[in-house]
């Protein structure tokens, strides 16, 4: 029932600046461990970055490391203006 709804809101999301990545720490975090592997990042936009993300190089994200890539991202994103290569998103 409430499909549409939610659909509706990330198609309003998608032509915004975060085409589908304001994912979650939580939901990154598939076995509820506290840290987001590589293998949990995969297919998210967090497995191009995850070197970057992994400040101490234990080759997990944790939640404070997930947050401060998520900061600097955001940093990035409004210095730079619009993003405007998407290319995978359809409308
Ligand atoms: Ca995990
Ligand atoms: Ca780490």
């Amino acid at each position: 029932m409430k499909r549409l709804g939610i659909l509706a809101m990330s198609a309003l999301f998608s032509t915004g600046v975060l085409a589908g990545s304001d994912v979650s720490f939580s939901e990154l975090d598939r076995d509820d461990d506290g840290v987001v592997t590589q293998d949990e990042a995969k297919g998210s936009q967090l497995e191009q970055s995850f070197q970057q993300a992994d400040q101490d190089k234990d080759q997990n994200i944790s939640e404070a490391e997930f947050a401060l890539f998520k900061e600097q991202k955001e940093i990035k994103e409004e210095g730079g203006g619009q993003s405007g290569g998407g290319g995978g998103g359809s409308q």
